[in-house]
């Protein structure tokens, strides 16, 4: 589904030589915010996650792994959210999405790396897919409970990260935090209440969800979290 075409400035629309899979408020969400504040052309493709649109054969021939984000430039295909954020970053500096230190922009995959393998894949997938866990159905009531308190020991662990701060790395906004705003709006999915038990993190995520590019992209999925 082509849910973004930009004007070349010229008026004229050109054809994008960057796509991004993704499904709404998923981890994809992070990319299509970055290439909102790259202003760069680039197509939507649509691959519904609660459709179970991941797991058929037409996406899985782009992606074995069934998994968005998928970015697909100039013909390559890049997955992974830390990689592509991380690309997407470095190959457009002039945006400044990574700090200038070296120390801090590792600190950048620091927190991109255990957002993705600890947060999302571990403690996540134990909330919402135990069945990935065990084959053990009678175990996935313990499964879910487990990783329901990992997600609240994370959450804890991210509140202390950014307190007294603007932004997760550095002085400056950096592709870390659009990261963060996922993990935040679905920590307000499943019903957590994020204004009074996370308060540091909603000032960052009023933060972040202030920006342009990232009203955009909330727009474009057809989101409509409200911080109140
Ligand atoms: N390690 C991957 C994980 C990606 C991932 O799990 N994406 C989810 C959406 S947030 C997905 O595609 N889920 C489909 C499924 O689990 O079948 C990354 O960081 O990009």
């Amino acid at each position: 589904m082509l849910k973004s075409l930009r004007d070349n400035g010229a008026g004229a629309h050109i054809e994008s030589s960057i796509r991004l899979y993704y499904s709404p408020g998923a981890c994809s969400l992070a990319i299509h915010i970055v290439l909102e504040e790259l202003n760069l052309p680039y197509r939507l493709e649509l691959v519904s996650v609660a459709e179970g649109k991941t797991a058929e054969p037409r996406f899985l021939g782009i992606n074995p792994k069934g998994r968005v984000p998928v970015l697909q430039i100039d013909g390559s295909l890049l997955t992974e959210a830390p990689a592509i954020l991380i690309y997407l970053a470095d190959v457009n500096p002039e945006v400044a999405l990574l700090p200038s230190t070296k120390l801090e922009r590792f600190h950048c995959l620091e927190w991109l790396n255990w957002l993705s393998s600890t947060v999302h894949a571990v403690n996540y997938g134990q909330f919402w897919r135990p069945e990935r866990f065990t084959n053990d159905s009678s175990q996935f009531e313990s499964i879910v409970a487990k990783g329901k308190e990992n997600i609240i020991s994370a959450y804890r662990h991210i509140e202390n990260g950014l307190t007294g701060k603007m932004w997760s790395v550095g002085g400056d906004y950096s592709c870390v935090d659009p990261f963060l705003l996922v993990f935040y709006l679905w920590g307000s999915a499943v019903g957590f209440n994020m204004q009074i038990d996370y308060p540091e993190w909603s000032l960052h995520a009023e933060r972040v969800l202030s920006r342009e590019a990232v009203r955009r992209a909330i727009e474009q999925e057809g989101l409509s979290f409200r911080l109140v």
